[in-house]
């Protein structure tokens, strides 16, 4: 008996003494592995430093390029990689080999390993196709799709493949060590709106809470994955709405909240720029309420128009907010004029480099230190 009081006293006492502290942040998944609580930890502490910058797809391709390794628009401009890097899920659900953007799992497992390596940080969403329709993730024209993948439903089998395909992806994430390395999952994102099947007027708000909570239980306890921090991200929260948090899945089964919202073409900047800040306002506060890390979950504004975008709009309008990361999104080599991130010779290239100066923005070479 003594023998084990000593046992539990002697490594208590030296957490005491090394100031080694038990993490404050705790995931949802219970069974999370040591890694991933280590990231959720420090992604937390970066975020007293300041705001990550994240891309999608930044390693994949860029404007006018894809594939060649290691290239980067992001670097390109200014000699460093994102901190935070973008991916979407969209299609293995088919069991494709490609992704709805044409980027190869095979390769975006790869990049997401590096990026580990290098001590980035990668977030995957999920553009998964209608299961009830077999149209895109953008086909909302038949009802009851949410209702048909949950149990007892006619698709309920097949969401189970769905997610066995996930699992089977995030399980192959892993180190030199063998060890599965951690990712932020974000699944049925933009659920305040309703150009997605999951949308806010596709299905009620108990069957999205269900259908995330039934996902969250059936990777973490069905697949034993426990490599997922989990984000829950709105679309942009309209003026005088509440619509933001009635599909809150809960404490117990979210680990980030965030916003996507971009800025419009014919939108302007102060306009913006107050919309972000209300934006980040209802977000932070919410999201120190559950206890939970708030983060700017997609954003950008088509072809960065205005050359002093990165310090006149954006920054000023996040910087005083404690907010974990901003993901902007991809720079397309298929689709025309869009992209997100500055590229040699675009319009906002120098200010991106003077926005990147700052000691509050984070890039890779900041949180890999
Ligand atoms: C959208 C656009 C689409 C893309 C989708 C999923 O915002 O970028 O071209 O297919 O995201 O990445």
């Amino acid at each position: 008996m003594r023998k084990y009081c000593v046992m539990l006293i002697i490594p208590l006492a030296f957490m005491a003494c090394s100031g080694v502290q038990k993490p404050t942040h705790t995931l949802a998944d219970p069974s999370a592995s040591a890694k991933t609580q280590d990231l959720y930890s420090r992604v937390w502490q970066l975020a007293r430093k300041g705001v990550m910058f994240g891309h999608q797809d930044d390693l994949a391709y860029g404007v006018g390029w894809s594939a060649p390794n290691g290239k980067s628009d992001v670097f390109a401009v200014c000699a460093d990689y994102p901190a935070v890097f973008g991916w979407d899920l969209g299609h293995l659900e088919l069991g494709s080999t490609h992704n709805l953007d044409s980027v190869p799992f095979i390769g975006m497992a790869k990049f997401a390993i590096m990026v580990d390596s290098m001590g980035g940080i990668n977030t995957f969403g999920w553009h998964c196709d209608n299961p009830l329709t077999g149209g895109s993730t953008w086909d909302i024209g038949t009802p009851g799709v949410v209702s048909s993948i949950l149990p007892g439903g006619v698709k309920h089998q097949e969401y189970n493949l769905w997610l066995d395909r996930l699992a089977d992806f995030f399980s192959s994430l892993l180190d030199s060590k063998g060890d599965a390395i951690p990712v932020i999952f974000r699944p049925f994102h933009e659920q305040s709106g309703s150009w997605f099947w999951w949308g806010y007027n596709h299905c009620a708000s108990n069957e999205f809470i269900e259908l995330w909570q039934y996902t969250f239980k059936y990777l973490t306890e069905t697949k034993r994955v426990n490599n997922l921090i989990y984000s829950f991200s709105t679309a942009g929260i309209p003026e005088h709405s509440s619509e933001f948090s009635d599909r809150y899945p809960g404490d117990e089964y979210v680990d980030m909240v965030g916003v996507d919202l971009y800025q419009m073409p014919e939108q302007q900047n102060s306009d913006f720029a107050s919309t972000l800040a209300r934006n980040l306002n209802i977000i932070t506060q919410f999201a120190a309420s559950r206890g939970k890390l708030p983060a700017i979950t997609e954003i950008g504004f088509e072809q960065i128009p205005y050359p002093t975008w990165w310090t006149e709009v954006f920054y000023p309008s996040v910087k005083d907010f404690s907010i974990s990361y901003a993901l902007f999104w991809r720079n397309a080599f298929n689709r025309p004029n869009h992209y997100y991130a500055p590229y040699p010779g675009q319009a906002s290239e120098e200010d991106f480099k003077a926005f990147y100066s700052l000691p509050e923005t984070l890039f890779l070479k900041d949180i890999a230190k």
